[in-house]
């Protein structure tokens, strides 16, 4: 039956698309807000701090819109953050590789999150951010900084990017996308 639904649900959306709602976190300065102008305007902007959120529909792959939302990540207001988990299918975690002093911050901040009764089990991609800088670490090691080998109930991924030239965006939101519809296809109705 579960097999059965699922295939009708497959079919379903080669004709109607494919959505979800995507909430993305992160501490301030980690370039989340040059990520979804990027993804929607196709474009750089000169972002100021995030007081508040920005909301936009994006469609990184065809047939797939993604309603982001877009939390400010200054310490004063990362308590708004939860919020926004209602009905949260995916979280992209926003992280500035090359800013080793916040590793510890925003690991606890990201297992705050996770710990979240609303957050159980979502899938996340963490976004390893600003790959250009010098001294940047690489996606596997920030795995290990984070140490997410050690997370068990929800899937994961690492992504290198660079939200300014656009390089990974994409490729970490095809991954996002796959564990997403893993994730609703085996929630219960
Ligand atoms: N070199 C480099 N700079 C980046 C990159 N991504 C973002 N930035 C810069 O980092 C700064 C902060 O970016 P934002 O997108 O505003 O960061 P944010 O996560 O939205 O910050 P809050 O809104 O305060 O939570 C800006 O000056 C961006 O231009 C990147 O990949 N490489
Ligand atoms: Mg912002």
């Amino acid at each position: 039956m579960g097999l059965l639904l699922s295939r009708l649900q497959q079919t379903l959306m080669k004709f109607t698309g494919y959505e979800a709602r995507i909430v993305m976190l992160g501490l301030d300065a980690a370039g989340k807000t040059t990520i979804l102008y990027k993804l929607k305007l196709h474009e750089t902007v000169t972002t100021i701090p995030t007081i508040g959120f920005n909301v936009e529909i994006v469609e990184p792959i065809r047939n797939v819109t993604f309603t982001v939302w877009d939390v400010g990540g200054q310490d004063r207001i990362r308590a708004l953050w939860k919020h926004y988990y209602k009905n949260t299918d995916g979280l992209i975690f926003v992280l500035d590789s090359a800013d080793p002093e916040r590793f510890r911050e925003a690991n606890s901040e990201l297992n705050a999150i996770l710990e979240d009764d609303e957050m159980r089990g979502v899938p996340f991609v963490v976004m390893a951010n600003k790959q250009d800088l010098p001294g940047a670490r690489r996606p596997g090691e920030l795995a290990e900084e984070l140490m997410l080998r050690k997370m068990k109930g929800q899937q994961w991924h690492v992504q290198g990017c660079c939200a300014t030239t656009g390089v990974g965006i994409l490729e970490g939101l095809e991954i996002l996308t796959d564990l997403v519809k893993q994730f609703k296809q085996n929630k219960p109705f």
